[in-house]
């Protein structure tokens, strides 16, 4: 919700000061009920369709991941540079105006069999998403009674979703992060695991890819317009 606010004021701006035009569209999306990869995808990603609960994933993986590569939208002015998720305040770079690109990801996560979370003994169990390089996520993932992690509560489980019914699984919809990456390079998503123990034991797969972007003015725009008392103004209407 940060960065959702912080997106609507820049919109906003955009808007008021009659400037560029706010550019926006969906990059990519994908279901996987095709049950095909595409090239956009990594060596070594696979498809899952066992289970109905779980529909067609991209996944399993324990030890490993996959990457989405994409062809950035022709952007409006080159000049961002990366900056974190939903962090203020950019890398530098950019400076005297113009527009840069922000991408919304989401997908959904499916955390499968006994995962330990936190625990020290049998874990860390991590999961991480990465674009260009930057973290955009790093949480630990917990299925393991009285086990705990990093990340928020899932939308379903634990509970025996199915794999190995000797231990629990959980749902995650939605998972949303927003990021920048530099202009004139492929868009590269990562998402991969960290310290499991092989697919029989802790695994996981992602679904419902999406993939969106939308304009938003380089730092030293958002100041310029700052200087003009527009943040301010857009503010208090909020
Ligand atoms: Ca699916
Ligand atoms: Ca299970």
């Amino acid at each position: 919700m940060k960065t959702c606010f912080k997106a609507c004021v820049v919109g906003g701006l955009l808007a008021a000061s009659g400037g560029a035009m706010a550019q926006s569209g969906t990059l990519y999306s994908n279901t996987f009920e095709s049950r095909q990869i595409g090239a956009e995808w990594s060596a070594g990603t696979a498809l899952d369709w066992w289970l109905p609960t779980f529909s067609t994933f991209n996944g399993r993986y324990s030890t490993g991941g996959t990457t989405l590569t994409l062809t950035q939208p022709a952007g409006p002015q080159p000049g961002g540079i990366s900056e974190g998720s939903g962090g203020s305040g950019g890398g530098g770079g950019g400076g005297g105006g113009g527009s840069w690109l922000q991408y919304h990801l989401t997908f959904d996560l499916y955390i499968i069999d006994s995962w330990d979370g936190s625990n020290t003994i049998y874990g860390p169990d991590w999961f991480k998403v990465s674009a260009n390089g930057q973290t955009l996520m790093r949480d630990t993932f917990g299925n393991q009674p009285g086990s705990t992690q990093t990340f928020h509560a899932p939308t379903t489980g634990p509970a025996v979703l199915g794999y190995d019914d000797r231990y629990l699984d959980s749902i995650y919809r939605q998972v949303s992060l927003t990021f920048t990456v530099p202009m004139g390079q492929p868009l590269a998503i990562t998402w991969r695991d960290e310290g499991l123990q092989g697919l029989n034991d802790e695994s996981w797969g992602i679904d419902n890819v999406l993939v969106t972007y939308e304009t938003v003015p380089a730092p030293g725009a958002l100041a310029g317009m700052a200087a003009m008392g527009l943040v301010g103004l857009r503010r208090r209407r909020a």
